[in-house]
């Protein structure tokens, strides 16, 4: 049996979208135990005694825990290599699993720095130069990303969703929210929407009650 925590909106979509993918191209299912990171459920002495690291994703296993997104889509696609979530070929999937740990060892970093300045630094002035900075950052990781989507579309990876495709969205859903508006970035946009047309994107979507329109101009 697997149970995925998650917490709506937040990076454990990209494990979500590919459970629900497997669960399409296999029909296995798995258990979603929703984490209210708002009211921080993730530090609860229950949820630690799980992950101590107090973050999600978490996958468990058969009563097991696997923390770290990277980790527990690696398994999972191993598992059932027939929903096509990384590529088979190991040149490939090499190069997917380097856009992989770009997305969520610099990309996402750079946005809990906007985020959450105050982990970053003391004082206001210099949390809002952290915001400022990091904000610049994320904007040209997503013009990057946009790039990436261009050339290889529909899909980052070619003609199949990926673990990659939802991180892709995941981001674009965290820009709105910080002030950048999708409509300047009209290729990713567009591309994001295609992932999100997807029945199983849709599905982990509708799950989490999260759509697009994150947009707030800042
Ligand atoms: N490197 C970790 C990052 C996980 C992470 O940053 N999770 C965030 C949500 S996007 C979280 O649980 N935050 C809760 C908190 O910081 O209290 C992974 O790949 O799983």
């Amino acid at each position: 049996m697997m149970e995925l925590y998650y917490g709506s909106g937040a990076c454990s979509f990209v494990p979500h979208a590919g459970l629900e993918a497997i669960k399409a191209a296999t029909g296995e299912g798995f258990e979603p135990r929703a984490i209210k990171l708002h009211k921080g459920e993730q530090h609860s002495p229950e949820y630690l005694a799980l992950n101590p690291l107090g973050l999600v994703p978490l996958l468990v296993v058969d009563g097991k825990p696997l923390s770290q997104i990277l980790a527990i889509c690696d398994f999972l696609d191993r598992r059932y290599p027939q929903a096509g979530l990384l590529p088979a070929d190991p040149w490939q999937r090499a190069q997917a699993m380097s856009t992989f740990a770009w997305m969520n060892n610099t990309v996402h970093p750079t946005f809990t720095h906007i985020f959450r300045p105050g982990n970053f630094a003391e004082g206001e002035a210099a949390q809002a130069e952290v915001r400022r900075l990091a904000t610049e950052k994320f904007r040209a990781a997503l013009e990057r990303i946009q790039r990436m989507a261009e050339k290889a579309a529909p899909f980052l990876l070619g003609d199949k969703l990926s673990f990659v495709d939802a991180y892709a969205l995941v981001f674009l859903r965290w820009g709105g929210l910080v002030g950048i508006d999708p409509a300047s970035l009209p290729g990713y946009k567009a591309y994001v929407e295609r992932v999100a047309a997807l029945p199983p994107v849709a599905a982990a979507m509708a799950r989490e009650g999260i759509n697009l329109e994150t947009y707030r101009p800042k």
